[in-house]
């Protein structure tokens, strides 16, 4: 297998001793800044309850050097629409703002009686705030107002000339385009489920990778036992709603304990990968319940790819 599991995973399980931490830390963002990758993690204290946003960062990718004891995001006290918690954070450069988002899980506001709905939140802080760890994150927007959607992330810079993002109406990914950031055109599907690991639903999972080959993306596929497996696919550089090459088999499943025990057995889901050096790294969620880590070469990645 091409991607390797770090020996020392998992690299963040739970604290119990921090309520909003105490049960679940999973399904990570990743952005290498400032020589270090840093780690936003979703935290939950109660399998039911809500999401929240912690932060780790590691300087070598594999052994996190420091953990924050509060989280640094979390459902705003002024919004119906993230109330019951901001889930899967995906984070992105572009020029000098890092965006963050996220699956924004609240009320369907209005109602007579209460309808949950899960949305695509986003939200973005300046690269300075963010390494000084002031968080100052924007006013929260929500692109497809009132749409089930989540699983989505920017590209990291314009392509043509509009900003990309990828998304998820099930079963399918998305992609979109866009002049502001706001009004999202020319969606089309993306990647539909085709393989038996994959034949309920499709996500998108890291924002993509760039290399002389094209886009890197890993995604998840889910499928008929509910089983979360990760996926590898390249799109085009040019044009980034051309998949020019797509694994047939798994990039990684649950096997080992952490993956395969946990809150929900049998999940691996990435959020976050970073390339260190021609290395990939890859964090992610093991049973919803820890944060792991494997890596690639980068030419490793692009040979099983077959191109
Ligand atoms: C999805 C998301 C993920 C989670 C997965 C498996 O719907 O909620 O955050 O890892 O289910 O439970």
């Amino acid at each position: 297998m091409v991607l390797k599991r770090y020996d020392g995973n998992p690299i963040l399980s739970p604290i119990r001793e921090n309520l909003w931490e105490s049960i679940m830390v999973y399904n990570a963002a990743a952005i290498y800044e400032g020589g270090k990758v840093h780690i936003l993690y979703r935290a939950q204290g109660s399998k039911a309850g809500p999401s929240r946003v912690g932060y780790a960062s590691s300087t070598d990718g594999f052994k996190v050097d420091e953990r924050l004891d509060k989280p640094i995001f979390g459902p705003s006290p002024a919004s119906d629409l993230d109330c019951f918690g901001i889930e899967d954070p995906r984070l992105t450069r572009i020029g000098d703002r890092i965006y963050m988002n996220y699956s924004a899980y609240g009320y369907n506001m209005g109602m007579v009686f209460p309808v949950k709905r899960v949305q695509i939140g986003i939200t973005s802080i300046s690269v300075d705030d963010f390494l000084n760890k002031n968080w100052n994150w924007s006013e929260r927007t929500y692109p497809f107002y009132l749409v089930d959607n989540k699983n989505s992330f920017f590209f990291p810079e314009k392509i043509n000339g509009k900003f990309v993002m990828v998304h998820r109406i099930p079963p399918h990914m998305w992609i979109a385009y866009s002049d502001d950031m706001k009004t999202w055109e020319n969606q089309k599907i993306l990647m539909s489920p085709q393989f038996e690991w994959e034949y309920f639903k499709i996500g998108g999972g890291a924002p993509p990778i760039k290399t002389e080959k094209g886009w890197i993306v890993i995604y998840h596929g889910v499928d008929s036992h509910m089983q979360y497996r990760l996926g590898l696919a390249l799109l085009d550089l040019e044009d980034p709603g051309k998949v020019i090459a797509r694994l047939d088999k798994p990039f990684l499943e649950p096997e080992t304990d952490y993956e395969v025990c946990g809150v929900v057995p049998n999940v691996t889901f990435t959020c976050g990968a970073v390339n260190i050096d021609d290395t990939l790294f890859v964090y992610y969620g093991g049973a919803d319940t820890v944060v792991c880590v494997a890596t690639a070469k980068i030419k490793d990645v692009l040979k099983v790819l077959g191109v």
